[in-house]
């Protein structure tokens, strides 16, 4: 058994310790408690989970490895190291299972078996897949793809998976449909949320992009990670990228992909617009409302203070990409 230590929160400075669960907007969550009938008098003052767990250990389970997988010559290389995976699968945002980066083995009680996305809205082939009909309609490829969270960690890692255009071209959208929506798995017996915070959370997790994004090369759909199917803590079976943009925007464990004519309201736009936007390009000369944006910290050994620091790209490196998407 491999000992993994993982940097406990009080290794983390203030401000960079779970930004996203961090902020509380306290009157949202007041009216939900309320809503449910619970006294505001109980409310503590502070949110304040026990994060001190030190997770150690090897995933449990194997991940079965992909035969035949070809690396999409145009994403084979990246300007950094490819993060280890013993960093990268123990280190996770996933509220459905905690507020903080240590949720990998309670991830593990996600059921991932006969998986399901069901496709609808406004398309012309409505459809229901499984893996296995995502195997068969569109080839996996691999590539590497630097990854940035809106809290400003960063790694690269290679994923497994397909563009998104070609699930778009497979449904056929109808010409009024201007938004995708995203929803991932959300059952509270199996996904708790951040304890006692839960409740005030928009579930299920949803995201959204728009279709021209959306039918962008970079945009994909990955069902694995390291050449082998997806752990449950990255969001297993099947979760979105989207590389220019900051993490949030890629839903985990998606059951559900809606064709829309406008734009749905997503998750954590929905509990703060001013900190987390629709848009979320990643861009080093727009400060997030509680820190800057201008670097990031490559997922590392030992506290993320520590972590190598490097200059924020402007989105995230893939503006010949997409940057003509956002030209007025
Ligand atoms: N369903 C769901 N998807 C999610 C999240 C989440 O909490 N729930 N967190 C997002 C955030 S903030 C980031 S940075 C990435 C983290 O992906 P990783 O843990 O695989 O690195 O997942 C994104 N997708
Ligand atoms: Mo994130």
């Amino acid at each position: 058994m491999t000992l993994i230590r993982i940097a406990k929160s009080w290794e983390i400075p203030e401000s960079h310790a779970t930004p996203e669960a961090a902020f509380f907007n306290r009157r949202r969550f007041l009216k939900t408690l309320i809503g449910a009938g619970i006294g505001a008098a109980i409310l503590p003052v502070t949110g304040c989970e026990n994060n001190s767990e030190i997770q150690t250990g090897s995933i449990s389970g194997t991940y079965p490895a992909y035969p035949n997988l070809n690396i999409n010559p145009n994403f084979a290389k990246v300007d950094r190291p490819i993060t280890e995976e013993f960093l990268s699968s123990k280190y996770n945002n996933f509220y459905e299972f905690g507020g903080t980066k240590s949720i990998w083995k309670k991830a593990q009680s996600l059921p991932t078996d006969n998986w399901k996305v069901e496709v609808s809205g406004l398309v012309n082939n409505p459809r229901t897949y499984d893996l296995d009909d995502i195997q068969k309609n569109f080839p996996l490829e691999e590539r590497i793809y630097r990854f940035r969270c809106v809290e400003a960690w960063a790694m690269a890692v290679p994923w497994v998976g397909f563009p998104m255009k070609l699930l778009v071209k497979d449904v056929e959208p109808k010409s009024n449909a201007k938004f995708v929506r995203f929803t991932s798995f959300y059952d509270p017996k199996i996904t708790p949320g951040p304890g006692f915070w839960a409740a005030g959370y928009p579930w299920p997790y949803t995201e959204s992009l728009r279709i021209d994004e959306m039918t962008n090369d970079l945009a994909f759909f990955a069902t694995g990670i390291y050449g082998h199917t997806l752990p449950k803590q990255h969001g297993a079976a099947i979760r979105a990228v989207i590389p220019w943009k900051y993490g949030y925007k890629g839903a985990k464990s998606i059951v559900k992909i809606e064709f829309l004519d406008k734009q749905p309201a997503t998750f954590w736009n929905t509990l703060d617009s001013n900190e987390y936007d629709f848009e979320a390009n990643v861009n080093p000369n727009k400060p997030h409302p509680r820190w800057s944006q201008a670097t990031e910290r490559l997922m590392g050994e030992g506290p993320s203070f520590s972590w190598e620091k490097r200059p924020t790209l402007p989105y995230n490196g893939y503006g010949e990409y997409v940057g003509h998407l956002y030209k007025i």
